[in-house]
């Protein structure tokens, strides 16, 4: 299999699968192709040359394309029962994650459009996203965030999401000052995301090779050459 994905600088939707399918131990090709927007800009011809969407991520399994994380993350099925507590999980439960995980992945517009990821973001950044926008916006998400993440640790104990790994991750390296924003358990559920003990050792490792790349997209980046 051939996972297809994005600078790791920023590409969040590319680390998702990434980091699922890492963590479960899933064997797969990586092939990075350089973010680019513009019709003929070599990501667009590569990635429509292989599938509609002309995104990433992108999964070719034996020849058929499987595009959109979520789709991606639900097609090795294995991964999904061994990283989660899927197997013991009842159907309530399972929609219950499901809920999240849909509400994670089209929601939060607010808060996604004024911190986009940027694992190299420099304060500059982050001043310039909170000048930009009325704080109530992407406040409103954060809310929405906290009490989404609350909820689900008190019903499961913890020390994930749904007690074992579930994949979530924005709020770092926003400058957005968790403590002031998330409840203790929601922060420390964010910090577990990259603590060694978690052995999610897939996202320190996507960590360090983005800050290692060094490849800025000129439109993510104003702050940079501008004042
Ligand atoms: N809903 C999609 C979103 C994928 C997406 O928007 N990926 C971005 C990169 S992070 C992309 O390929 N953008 C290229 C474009 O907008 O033309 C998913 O979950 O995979």
């Amino acid at each position: 299999m051939q996972l297809y994905i994005g600078n790791k600088n920023y590409s969040s939707w590319s680390l998702r699968p990434w980091l699922l399918m890492t963590h479960a131990g899933i064997a797969f090709e990586e092939k990075k192709v350089r973010l680019g927007w513009e019709d003929d800009s070599p990501f667009k011809k590569t990635m429509l040359a292989l599938a509609p969407s002309g995104r990433v991520p992108l999964l070719i399994d034996d020849g058929f394309a499987i595009w959109d994380s979520l789709a991606i993350a639900e097609y090795p099925g294995r991964a999904l029962s061994r990283t989660s507590t899927s197997g013991r999980a009842t159907p309530k439960q399972r929609a219950r994650a499901r809920s999240l995980c849909a509400e994670m992945h089209s929601g939060f517009a607010e808060l996604r459009s004024t911190f986009g990821m940027n694992i190299e973001a420099t304060p500059a950044r982050d001043r310039r996203a909170h000048a930009a926008r009325e704080a109530w916006r992407w406040h409103a998400d954060l809310k929405r965030i906290d009490a989404m993440w609350h909820e689900a640790l008190e019903a499961s104990g913890g020390p994930f999401l749904f007690g074992a790994l579930q994949h979530r991750r924005r709020l770092l390296r926003a400058g957005l000052h968790p403590r002031a924003h998330l409840r203790p358990a929601a922060g420390a559920a964010r910090r577990r995301v990259r603590a060694p003990h978690a052995r999610l050792a897939g996202f320190l490792e996507w960590e360090r090779e983005a800050l290692a790349e060094h490849d800025w997209i000129p439109e993510d980046e104003p702050y940079r050459t501008q004042a």
